[in-house]
C-alpha cells in the first residue's frame, strides 16, 4: 500500500485510522485535491511528466505528487529513449518516471510501445523480418522490464495507427508488415506484461466521426480475434476556436459497450494566445465537459492531461500562436481550468449540458457578388440556449454568427463553395452539420467595385445574343469586363459597350455615356455571338 490515498481508493476506509498511526508522516497530497476526489468517484487523474522539470524543479514535482495519481511520461518510455540503438536499452528516463511515482502512490501509465514517430532511424531501415523481430524484442523488453513493478498498469501498445480520415496510416510499420503488426504487438505486450492493460491510442477520435468509427470497428475486429486489446485512449487534444467535440459520452459508451475500458489520455485544451477571461471561462468549459462525459461512463477509467502547467507543453511549438492548455500558469497557479477539473470531480456545481444544439436548416444563398454572398438558415433550438453558428466551406470556417443569418465578405472572385451551417450552445456542444448549399461567386472587376453576370438571351443555329450585366457596389466612371470563350467563337456585333476582340478573348469597356455607375447600381450590355457548333451555345468564363 505505496500511500495513504491508495487506502482510500481502494474503499478501505475502516482501516484508515491504523494506517494513519503507522505512517510517519502525513501523506503529501491534501484531503481536496484533484487525486483524492478523482479517487473517490473511482477514476484516475494522471499527467504526463517531461523528464527535465521532474529532476531540477520543486515546484513542478511538489505539485505532480499532489495533485495526480496517475503518471505517463511524455516521453521517456518511448523508442527513442528507451531503444536508441538496437538491443542497446537506456532505462534512466523510464526509470526516473517509476520511481517518481511509486514514491508518490501513483500508478504510471506505459508510453508507447508501437509507434511511427520518435522511432530511430535504425528501426525504420529494417526488413519487414527483421522489423517484427525488432517490434516483439522491443515490447518485451520495455513491457518485461516493468511487468513485476506494481506502478506500472498499463500500456499504450500502438498509437496513431490510422491517418486524419481514418484509414490505416500509411507508415513503415504498415507498408512492411501490413495491419498485422498491430495485433503482433498486442500479443507480445500480452506476453511480456499479463496483468497490464493493453490500450490503442489515438487522437481526434474523442467525439462520433469517421476516425472513432474506424477505430470502433477495428477494436470489434482484433476483439472477435481474440487479440488482447483492453483498453482504447482518446488522446484529446483539443482547442476551444474548433468547439467541442460532439457526442463524446456517447462515443465512450458505445466502445465500454464493446467491453473495452476507455480513458482520456493526453488532454489539453489550446488558445490562442494571450489567454484573457472569456477564453479561460470557455477552456474552463470544455475541461468540466471532458471530465463529466468520463464521469457519465463507468468503463471510463480516468483522465490524463498532457503535461500539466503551461510552463512546460508541446503546444506552442508546434501550433505557433497558440497555448496556455493546461490547468495550471507558466507559474504554477491553478487556472480556471483547474478550477473546472477539481470541482467536477468534486461533483458539485451546475450539472452538465451535454445536449448539442438541432441542426440548422440548409442555408439559401441570396445576394451573391464576386467576394460576398448572403446566408440565411432556419435557426437551432437548445435544451439551454443557441449562442452562435459557424459557417463552413468543407473544413474551413468562413464566418460565425449570433444570429440565424450572415453576409459572408471576402470570397475570391468566380470560386465555387458549399457551404453549411453547425451551431453552437455555452458549453462547446456542437450541432450536427445543415445541409450543404452551393453557389459560385461572380467575376471581379478591376479595382475589385464591380461585378459581372452573363445570360444567353437568345440562341439559334451557329448563332447567340449574350447580354452582361455589370453591378458595382461603389461609385466607378468607368467599368471592363472579359469574356473568355471556347475556341471558334466570334462577336460580329456589340452595343452599349466598346469591343476589344483578341477571340477567344473578348474585352467589353463602357461605351461613353455608360461608364458611371452609382454604388448599388448596374448597367447591362449586349452582343450578337457566332459559332460552329450545335445546341446551347458556349457559356463564357468572366474576368
Ligand atoms: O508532448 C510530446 C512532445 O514533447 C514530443 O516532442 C512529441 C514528439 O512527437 O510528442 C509529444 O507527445 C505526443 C504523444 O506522444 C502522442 N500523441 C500526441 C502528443 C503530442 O504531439
Amino acid at each position: 500500500m505505496p500511500s495513504l490515498c491508495r487506502a482510500i481508493s481502494t474503499g478501505a476506509l475502516a482501516v484508515l485510522p491504523i494506517i494513519a498511526a503507522l505512517l510517519p508522516a502525513a501523506p503529501a497530497h491534501a484531503a481536496d485535491s484533484l487525486r483524492d476526489h478523482a479517487a473517490a468517484r473511482g477514476k484516475f487523474i494522471g499527467a504526463a511528466l517531461a523528464t527535465s522539470p521532474l529532476a531540477g524543479e520543486a515546484a513542478y514535482r511538489t505539485i505532480a505528487g499532489a495533485e495526480f495519481n496517475q503518471i505517463t511520461a511524455e516521453n521517456a518510455m518511448k523508442w527513442d529513449a528507451t531503444e536508441p540503438s538496437q538491443n542497446q536499452f537506456s532505462w534512466s528516463a523510464a526509470d526516473a518516471i517509476v520511481d517518481f511515482a511509486t514514491q508518490n502512490g501513483q500508478q504510471v501509465h506505459g508510453h508507447t510501445l508501437v509507434w511511427h514517430s520518435q522511432t530511430p532511424n535504425w528501426v525504420q531501415n529494417l526488413g519487414a523480418d527483421a522489423l517484427r523481430s525488432a517490434m516483439r524484442n522491443h515490447i518485451a523488453q520495455v513491457a518485461g522490464r516493468y511487468a513485476a513493478n506494481p506502478a506500472v498498469v498499463s500500456w499504450d501498445v500502438v498509437n496513431e495507427v490510422f491517418d486524419d480520415s481514418g484509414n490505416m496510416r500509411n507508415s513503415f510499420w504498415y507498408q512492411k508488415l501490413g495491419d498485422g503488426y498491430i495485433a503482433d504487438a498486442f500479443r507480445a505486450a500480452r506476453a511480456a506484461d499479463p496483468d497490464a492493460r493493453l490500450c490503442i491510442n489515438d487522437y481526434n477520435v474523442e467525439g462520433v466521426n469517421a476516425k472513432s468509427t474506424a477505430m470502433y470497428n477495428l477494436v470489434k475486429s482484433l476483439r472477435a480475434q481474440n487479440v488482447p486489446v483492453d483498453c482504447v485512449g482518446l488522446q484529446s487534444h483539443l482547442a476551444i476556436q474548433y468547439g467541442f467535440p460532439g457526442q463524446v459520452q456517447q462515443n465512450m459508451q458505445r466502445f465500454a459497450d464493446l467491453g473495452v475500458e476507455v480513458r482520456v489520455t493526453e488532454l489539453d485544451i489550446r488558445l490562442q494566445t494571450p489567454r484573457d477571461p472569456a477564453k479561460d471561462a470557455q477552456q474552463a468549459t470544455y475541461y468540466t465537459n471532458m471530465v463529466n462525459a468520463c464521469l457519465a461512463v463507468s468503463r471510463c477509467s480516468g483522465i490524463t492531461i498532457w503535461g500539466f502547467t503551461d510552463r512546460y507543453s508541446w503546444v506552442p511549438d508546434t501550433f505557433p500562436g497558440q497555448g496556455a492548455a493546461l490547468i495550471y500558469d507558466e507559474s504554477y497557479n491553478p487556472k480556471p481550468a483547474y478550477t473546472a477539473v477539481h470541482d467536477a470531480l468534486a461533483g458539485g456545481g451546475t450539472p452538465p449540458d451535454t445536449t448539442p444544439p438541432t441542426a440548422p436548416g440548409t442555408p439559401a444563398v441570396s445576394a451573391i457578388t464576386a467576394t460576398g454572398a448572403k446566408l440565411t438558415w432556419t435557426a437551432s433550438t437548445d435544451n439551454r440556449a443557441v449562442t452562435g453558428y459557424d459557417v463552413y466551406s468543407g473544413t474551413a470556417k468562413l464566418g460565425s454568427s449570433a444570429s440565424n443569418s450572415l453576409t459572408l465578405t471576402g470570397l475570391s472572385p468566380q470560386t465555387a463553395y458549399t457551404v453549411h451551417i453547425v451551431a453552437r450552445d455555452a458549453a462547446g456542444n456542437l450541432s450536427t452539420a445543415s445541409g450543404t448549399a452551393a453557389f459560385t461567386t461572380s467575376a471581379g472587376q478591376p479595382g475589385g467595385a464591380c461585378a459581372a453576370t452573363y445570360k444567353t438571351v437568345n440562341s439559334w443555329q451557329g448563332g447567340f445574343q449574350g447580354e452582361v450585366t455589370v453591378t458595382c457596389t461603389a461609385a466607378v466612371t468607368t467599368w471592363k469586363t472579359t469574356l473568355t470563350y471556347p475556341s471558334g467563337v466570334t462577336v460580329p456585333q456589340s452595343w452599349n459597350s466598346t469591343l476589344s476582340a483578341t477571340p477567344p478573348t473578348f474585352t467589353f469597356t463602357n461605351a461613353a455615356w455608360n461608364g458611371t455607375v452609382p454604388a448599388g447600381g448596374s448597367t447591362t450590355f449586349g452582343f450578337l455571338g457566332s459559332w460552329t457548333g450545335s445546341g446551347t451555345p458556349p457559356t463564357p468564363v468572366i474576368s
